[in-house]
């Protein structure tokens, strides 16, 4: 005989427990409330008149009938014990709050369930319905769009005839959509604030574009402007990078003096802002920004993402900064994004103007024009794509596009 004890807060599954492990021959020999929910020792292998006899336990006729039932409908047998049902009427408000967060997980899982044969309905059936649209929204899966600008792509292609457009028309389509603008940054100056979460690559940028223009115009036409008023690590970092080239750095630390500052380098060609790089759950920081904006001075603000960053992340920063008027985004640390898809839906969901991408910490080399690097950032992707050998899997499939959303109807 094999005796083992089973637990969980509510009845019916404890005796499916019983059931999964022990099988249909298991006997129940007794249950009773515990800290942890409800307790069951069953057993297989039994031997009714010795455990009778041994425990001195009224037989199971004698017990109440709807747990009975419940046992019954359960598949398992209950031969002897100290068994009392469930007392309804003396539950504590405790009790029932257990039973019905119980019911209510086991409605949640049971919808789980078929939502997802749903899911898989329909997608096979879109598979089925058109299959190269399928293999495309496949393609882009697997460089890593989101669901609803793969959806968007797919709906501005036309048919497509031939197997090898199954990738190229979807990938022209991608380049087409992602948002760009040109820069008069680099060829005429102006004033241009980096802002964007900490670490993501705002003062090596704006190394990259002072020199840059300092190549093209001199370095007597630049300012540098740091408005991080709280690290002193970031003041430096730009101070070394200032020293390089032979400007200054103004220290700004608040809007008040950050306008002062600005009005008297109205003579500069160039001024750049190096801002504070907080948590882009910092709600101060961004209002304080926002009243940097206010200020009489054109500032451009630019807003900085780091293609590493999952898309959720980077959805947040837009959302975070978007009291603040943007001029366009940064993209930086192309070169070390294991997929480059996030980003890209991110422009494209945004409708945000990639200005300059960077794929790289050499100043300046690896500033890029973003408005001539279309192609090669969904190349890029698709570089990300092989060498990380992503497999996008019917389940995937099944969990981004076959969404039965009639449930949520
Ligand atoms: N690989 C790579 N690293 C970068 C890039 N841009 C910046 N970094 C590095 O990212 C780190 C943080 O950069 P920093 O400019 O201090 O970020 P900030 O806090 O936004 O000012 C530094 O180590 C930079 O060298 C890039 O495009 N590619
Ligand atoms: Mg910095």
């Amino acid at each position: 005989m094999k005796i083992k004890r089973f637990v969980d807060s509510n009845m019916r599954r404890v005796l499916r427990q019983v059931r999964d492990d022990q099988g249909p021959d298991a006997v129940i020999l007794s249950n009773r409330r515990v800290a942890e929910g409800i307790e069951v020792v069953a057993a297989i292998d039994y031997d009714q008149a010795l455990m009778q006899q041994a425990l001195q336990v009224p037989p199971v006729e004698d017990r109440d009938e709807s747990q009975r039932n419940e046992e019954a409908a359960a598949g398992v047998h209950v031969v002897a014990a100290d068994l009392k049902p469930v007392d309804v009427e003396n539950d504590t408000d405790d009790d029932r709050l257990v039973s019905l967060d119980a019911l209510r997980s086991e409605i949640s899982d049971m919808r789980g369930m078929i939502e997802t044969q749903l899911s898989s309905l329909n997608w096979e059936r879109q598979a089925q319905k058109n299959p190269a649209r399928a293999q495309v929204l496949r393609n882009l899966t697997r460089i890593g769009i989101a669901p609803d600008v793969c959806n968007l792509i797919t709906d501005r292609l036309g048919p497509i005839s031939e197997p090898r457009q199954l990738w190229r028309k979807p990938l022209h389509a991608l380049a087409e959509a992602l948002p760009v603008a040109g820069s008069r940054l680099l060829r005429e100056g102006g004033i241009a604030a980096l802002i964007g979460p900490t670490g993501v690559g705002k003062t090596t940028t704006i190394a990259k574009i002072a020199t840059r223009f300092a190549m093209q115009h001199g370095t007597g036409n630049i300012a540098l402007v740091s408005a991080d008023a709280h690290r002193i690590g970031a003041q430096e970092q730009l101070a070394t990078y200032a020293g390089i080239l032979g400007v200054k750095v103004h220290l700004a630390e608040d809007p008040g003096t950050l306008e002062r500052t600005l009005r008297s380098l109205r003579d500069k060609k160039l001024v750049l802002v190096d801002t504070e790089g907080c948590s882009q759950r910092d709600r101060q920081m961004t209002d304080r920004l926002a009243a940097y904006g206010n200020n009489a001075e054109r500032v451009h603000y630019y807003l900085t993402l780091a293609a590493t960053c999952q898309e959720a992340g980077l959805d947040e920063t837009i959302r975070v900064f978007s009291n603040v008027p943007l001029a366009g985004a940064i993209v930086t640390k192309v070169d070390e994004a294991a997929q480059l898809g996030c980003v890209i839906s991110t422009l494209i969901r945004h409708d945000l103007n990639a200005v300059f991408f960077c794929d790289g910490q050499r100043v300046p080399d690896d500033l890029h024009y973003a408005e001539k690097k279309r192609l090669w950032l969904i190349n890029q992707a698709i570089e990300c794509m092989r060498s990380s050998a992503v497999n996008v899997d019917d389940q995937t499939m099944i969990s981004r596009f076959g969404y039965a959303g009639a449930l949520n109807a």
